[in-house]
């Protein structure tokens, strides 16, 4: 299969490395000092995974052959102008996967391509960008596919697709819920550790943090229900909770960002979750204040 991997971060690249590792024509997208290094040493992955492989790069989309899939990994605030710039990597038959955190990724793609084509992959595996040509898969988790438009073939034989490499992938048939699970785990993870510098892992051992990781997730779970979202059935406190355990040594990806001087996802996750609420009457007064502190930390790295 031909794969493009459109904005390969952390996460874009751990799963083009491993597509390429077994023996997919992977083109990694990726910010021109990672496309240097990956070009010339070839990517290395680290960690629960451990890989040395040869991608080919590129940094803009004209320079790639057209995929038969297309994997978009950049951040949710960028979904928008990737999708424009991706224009000439979209063939009558390509699919798009979505691979990413926050709400309203998939929506956004699908006003370029075909709802049936766009497809989700929602992940708690935890990855660390190290250095370019370098990312360290720091933590395991579950790797889910489903098609949001209700392509279950499609999604099926996407998900045995990827599950080739090696990783444990299972199809959804309630991808859409999965999304918004996901966004509840980033909501009580990511936040708290942008703002407080800590790994996953350490905010269970504060707790006065794990209180805080609760209140978020009822809000965020009482937003889910107003909007009669198919959340899954088992309790979301004990999933984030057990996200954290299992990528305990992980940097969430918004520290990471918050450290790199870059923008971070609040506004897909927290964000997300208070206008939501907004519209449907739900007070969350927790992931408001969380949006808050975390725009206040963007701004103070920004005059750094
Ligand atoms: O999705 C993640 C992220 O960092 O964005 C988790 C699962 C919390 C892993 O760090």
């Amino acid at each position: 299969m031909r794969v493009a991997i459109l904005g390969a971060g952390a996460m874009g690249s751990w799963l083009g490395a491993l597509l390429a590792h077994a023996g997919h024509d992977v083109t990694l997208l990726a910010r021109r000092e990672h496309a240097a290094v990956v070009a010339s040493q070839g990517l290395l992955v680290t960690g629960r995974t451990q890989l040395a492989v040869r991608p080919k790069v590129a940094t803009r989309p004209e320079d790639a052959a057209v995929p038969d899939l297309l994997v978009v990994s950049v951040k949710a605030y960028d979904t928008a102008k990737a999708m424009r710039d991706a224009a000439p990597l979209l063939g009558a038959r390509t699919q798009v996967l979505s691979f990413q955190n926050g709400l309203g990724n998939v929506e956004t793609i699908s006003q370029s391509v075909d709802p049936r084509r766009v497809f989700a992959a929602v992940t708690t595996h935890g990855v660390t960008f190290v250095e370019p040509g370098h990312v360290e898969h720091a933590g395991v988790g579950y790797f889910r596919v489903g098609s949001p438009a209700g392509e279950r073939d499609a999604a099926r034989r996407l998900a045995a697709e990827i599950a080739k490499t090696g990783l444990e992938v299972e199809f959804s048939d309630s991808i859409v819920g999965e999304v918004w699970a996901k966004v509840v785990v980033n909501a009580a993870i990511n936040p708290l550790t942008a703002i407080t510098g800590l790994r996953n892992g350490a905010l269970l051992q504060v707790p006065a943090l794990r209180e805080l990781m609760q209140r978020v997730v009822e809000e965020a779970v009482d937003v889910a229900r107003a909007e009669e979202a198919p959340l899954p059935g088992d309790d979301m406190l004990a999933r984030a909770r057990r996200v954290a355990e299992l990528t305990a040594g992980n940097k969430s990806s918004m520290l990471q960002d918050v450290e790199r001087g870059r923008p971070t996802e609040i506004d897909a996750i927290c964000g997300e979750i208070v206008q939501r609420g907004l519209a449907r009457g739900v007070d969350t007064p927790v992931n408001l204040t969380l949006r808050a502190l975390v725009k206040g930390v963007e701004e103070s790295t920004r005059r750094r």
